[in-house]
């Protein structure tokens, strides 16, 4: 468990963004009712896709030359949340439209699109050269070629990617881009502007695009449907979680128009299910990407997601063996000893080289032992304290303890970082580490701790993103993952050798 201070939740991480009830104008909507193919709710802007006099209306049933498609999406085999049926061209009155139909629970969305917005969009052999290279070169080359291969693919004025860090707070880590813009590499953003809604639906869909940031949105008509024709049937609100064209937050819309942005495009990247980047895409003026071209891109974000999460797999494994190997062969130099805490204490060189720690409290029966850098004895009784208070998680941490709870100044500037591990109740032992303070130097674009908040107490995006250094004090470096995994395995090797040391003792006393 990380040991953090309260969470503030802004109203940004409360917005429903998956449920606009309005759509980007570069497409028609239309909602049809599964069970009995009825029209529920359709964009207002629908009469631009069918001719104005065969426009199908609300009410009526689905139009002939959609049944097809609608029936495929009904299929049980197709019931997979976001599951849908891609581009089928379909000639409606003179045009010649794209169609993308998905499900949604009792509903089918069918979103329309123009065909001559698809510009030739076959050249898939870009996405080979994404991962020509890949199993010899280095992560960073690998990063560099994905944003040149989705500018190259796209045309889009500049393409980054983004990677969130634990805190999830982010930073661009490459960047491709038009010569005379200036560069955000390297550059740091803050975690609301990317809110917890908008991360959550992200991991769901994978690619969305906002065609223009100053476009006037289309609204549904009606925006609330009922799953059956019964007069008393509940109304809910469309759910356009996986739609293509679902009009972006006007939070998010106003955020690009103070960055000069005029499209923007984000596509996917996760590891493990977890969303972790995005490769972000700009444009100064207007843009629409063709549906095939979106899913060239997507493909791409699943590729690098897919490599990422593999080689993450195997460096992980890698460092399991190595640190199972050092722990064992450490353990059991412990279990040779006779006075447990001795030995302990004769391990603390190696246990502080692990965590890349700078001290080390073991408290064992009521006693406690300092090595290296370690809080006083009254610092120590007191943390040892908040520990009990704590819940029983066996393995807690923090790399800012002031931002836990309040300590002696001194100890909290000295080892800003500790993790506990707790071993099994009956014995009550307690291995503490402690971390020493890493300043970091963070450029940020624009002052983060500035939230703006206008007269009805709203959070707005930042007017300025004019760059900004911060020094970040009185912390550790953070535990990471496998920092924590290390942990556990420690524990549960010293929960073994104490297990182990108990029944010699019974054995020697019998
Ligand atoms: C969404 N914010 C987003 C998205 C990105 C960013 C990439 C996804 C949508 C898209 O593709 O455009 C942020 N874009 C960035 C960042 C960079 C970039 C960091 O290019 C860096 C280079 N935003 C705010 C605040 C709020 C906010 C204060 O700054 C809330 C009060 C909201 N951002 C916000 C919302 C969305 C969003 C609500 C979801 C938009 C949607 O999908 O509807």
């Amino acid at each position: 468990t990380l040991l953090d201070g309260p969470v503030d939740l802004n109203n940004c991480d409360r917005e429903p963004i998956h449920i606009p009830a309005q759509i980007q104008a570069f497409g028609g909507l239309m909602v049809v009712r599964l069970a009995d193919r009825e029209i529920v709710s359709v964009s207002e802007n629908l009469d631009q896709c069918f001719s104005p006099q065969r426009c199908p209306a609300v009410g009526e049933t689905c139009p002939d030359e959609l049944a097809e498609l609608v029936s495929q999406i009904s299929a049980p085999e197709s019931s997979d949340e976001g599951y849908a049926v891609r581009d089928r061209s379909l000639a409606i009155g003179e045009l010649g439209w794209m169609v993308t139909a998905h499900r949604c629970v009792a509903f089918a969305l069918l979103e329309f699109e123009l065909e001559s917005n698809a510009t030739n969009a076959s050249d898939l052999s870009l996405l080979e050269r994404l991962f020509k290279h890949s199993s010899t070169s280095d992560l960073s080359t690998v990063y560099q070629s994905t944003v040149e291969v989705i500018r190259a693919f796209t045309g889009f004025d500049r393409v980054m990617l983004y990677q969130f860090h634990e805190d999830q707070h982010g930073s661009v880590i490459a960047e491709m881009k038009r010569e005379d813009q200036e560069s955000f590499l390297n550059l740091h953003y803050p975690a609301g502007d990317i809110p917890v809604p908008a991360r959550r639906l992200y991991e769901l869909k994978w690619i969305r695009t906002v065609a223009d940031s100053s476009g006037e949105t289309v609204p549904m008509v009606p925006p609330l449907i009922a799953k059956t024709r019964e007069l008393d049937a509940d109304e809910i609100p469309i759910d356009m979680s996986y739609s293509e064209l679902r009009a972006i937050s006007p939070i998010h819309l106003e955020y690009l128009r103070n960055m000069g942005v005029g499209a923007s495009m984000s596509i996917s990247v996760l590891d493990s299910g977890r969303l972790w980047g995005l490769i972000a895409c700009h444009h100064d003026s207007p843009k629409v990407v063709a549906p095939k071209q979106r899913d060239a891109c997507e493909l791409a974000g699943v590729l690098l997601s897919t490599y990422l999460t593999s080689r993450r797999q195997q460096q992980a494994l890698k460092h399991r063996v190595e640190v199972g190997e050092r722990i064992s062969e450490q353990i059991s130099e412990i279990a040779k000893q006779e006075d447990l805490n001795q030995a302990m204490i004769n391990a603390a060189p190696w246990m502080m080289e692990l965590f890349n720690a700078e001290g080390l409290v073991w408290v064992h029966e009521g006693d406690v032992y300092h090595a290296g850098t370690t809080p006083s004895e009254t610092q120590t009784r007191t943390l040892l304290s908040s520990l009990d208070q704590q819940n029983q998680d066996p393995i807690v941490y923090t790399h800012c303890i002031a931002k836990w709870q309040s300590w002696d100044d001194s100890f909290a500037e000295r080892l800003p970082g500790m993790m506990a591990m707790r071993m099994g109740q009956r014995f009550g032992g307690m291995l503490i580490l402690f971390r020493g303070p890493h300043e970091e130097h963070l450029n940020w674009a624009g002052d983060p701790n500035k939230s703006v908040t206008d007269e009805s107490g709203r959070l707005s995006p930042r007017k300025s993103f004019e760059q900004y250094r911060q020094t970040v004090s009185g912390q550790s470096l953070p535990w990471t993952a496998t920092d924590r995994e290390t942990a556990e395995s420690l524990l549960s090797a010293m929960n073994l050798l104490v297990v182990e040391q108990a029944a010699k003792v019974r054995r020697i006393n019998e």
